[in-house]
């Protein structure tokens, strides 16, 4: 299904993406940490650069990469500091891909192409104080009001809200329905009367991402603002899915590229650190922790790489999107604490980046379906799957 860019581009694009990596975002990672924010220039390098539109098609703008060569890109971002790819992430992922997936040709025109160039930045409203896990439960009312909608209920933790220009908005459009067959998507701009996004939160990693509470009151929108069009009253959850799923295969991509990061410097800490009078690197316990890491590392990358590339050709990967999602965040969680670990005292120090890599990384396994929901999908794709 999605080709992507001919191979020799694509070799360019990552080489360059490598390359900005090492000599731009790596050195500045210490100051997004202390500003807790993304310097102005290093966004518009990554505007230049195309990386807001890299899921977006090449007719829209974007630029046009399959889900293999997403995958790819993601990793080699995440080599440094996720909060980088977090400014990207919504118009990549959750942010565009209902619009890519289910968008009529006018929503494809209005927004995908300022998403890709990161002129807009757009950001996903599912989650919500007491709408977490259990997504179906939306409680943000949507009541019809002749060819209008008022919105009204509040969105927690949404990801770029502060610097949303667009949100896509689950909101119970049929209260007689309790769970997601009553919901509807919406494309709300920020600029929208009666829309308020609150002061960011603090974290405990990832300096630099923002996410806020959106509240609702009587926010007024079009019928033609649902996704898809007024014919896809109600369906908004199947989108939300979706655009989960996909994003499950991103985020097992970024637990690849900053485990990969983080085994690196604990093999350079194994051969520089001495203890009995060797680098700590000759010590056969050390040597344990740096090749379960490697070993793991390996799997999950082949495992997120093979589901991209069944995305690809089948157009959808529900169990493996989980599985990657599940292992590879799993898998970032042991090698943060072996590369620590390895570290000794110097690992709890906030000199040393492993440090802050170990409370970044925490966030992979609860953001976009914690563990627990995706052991809860395989299991049932699992029985469904052998019932035929
Ligand atoms: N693709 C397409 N459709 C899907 C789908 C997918 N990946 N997953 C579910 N659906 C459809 C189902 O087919 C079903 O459709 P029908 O009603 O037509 O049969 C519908 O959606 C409801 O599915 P299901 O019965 O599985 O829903 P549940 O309420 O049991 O919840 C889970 C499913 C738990 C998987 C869902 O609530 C979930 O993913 N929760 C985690 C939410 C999350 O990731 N939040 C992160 C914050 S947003 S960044």
């Amino acid at each position: 299904m999605a080709k992507g860019v001919d191979a020799d581009v694509f070799e360019q694009i990552l080489s360059t993406v490598q390359r900005f990596v090492r000599d731009r975002l790596i050195p500045a990672e210490d100051r997004v940490e202390a500003e807790d924010d993304i310097p102005e220039e290093i966004v518009q390098e990554m505007r230049d650069m195309g990386l807001f539109g890299m899921s977006i098609p090449e007719e829209r703008g974007g630029l046009g990469l399959s889900t293999l060569q997403e995958s790819r890109l993601v990793e080699a971002l995440c080599y440094a500091s996720m909060s980088f790819r977090s400014l990207i992430g919504t118009n990549v992922g959750i942010g565009s891909q209902g619009i890519v997936m289910d968008g009529t040709d006018a929503q494809k025109d209005e927004y995908l192409p300022r998403l890709a160039t990161g002129e807009m930045i757009a950001s996903f409203a599912l989650t919500e104080p007491d709408t977490g896990s259990d997504a179906g439960s939306v409680r943000t009312s949507a009541k019809r009001d002749g060819g209008d909608f008022v919105i009204n209920g509040t969105k927690r933790y949404i990801t770029n809200a502060v610097r949303a220009g667009v949100f896509t908005v689950f909101a119970r459009t049929n209260p007689d329905i309790a769970g997601g067959g009553g919901v509807t998507a919406f494309l709300v701009p920020a600029n929208t009367p009666g829309l308020t996004v609150a002061k960011p939160d603090r974290k405990l990693g990832q300096r630099g991402t923002k996410t806020s509470d959106v509240i609702f009151e009587n926010v007024r929108v079009p019928e033609t603002s649902i996704i898809g069009g007024p014919q896809n009253e109600n369906k908004g959850f199947r989108t939300a899915m979706k655009v989960l799923d996909r994003g499950r295969v991103h985020v097992g991509s970024m637990a690849v590229g900053t485990a990969q990061r983080m085994l690196d410097i604990a093999t350079g800490y194994a051969l520089e650190r001495k203890q009995f009078g060797v680098e700590i690197g000759q010590h056969q316990l050390v040597q344990a922790m740096l090749a379960d890491s490697a070993a793991e590392l390996a799997a999950a990358r082949a495992l997120v790489r093979s589901t991209a590339q069944q995305y690809d050709t089948e157009g959808q990967a529900i169990l493996n999107a989980s599985a990657s999602k599940y292992f590879c965040s799993e898998m970032a969680g042991r090698v943060a604490d072996r590369a620590l670990q390895i570290h000794g005292g110097a690992g709890y120090m906030a000199e040393y980046p492993i440090e802050r890599l170990y409370r970044d990384v925490r966030l992979l396994r609860i953001y976009e379906g914690t563990s627990q929901i995706q052991q809860i999908i395989i299991a049932r794709r699992l029985m469904a799957e052998y019932q035929g």
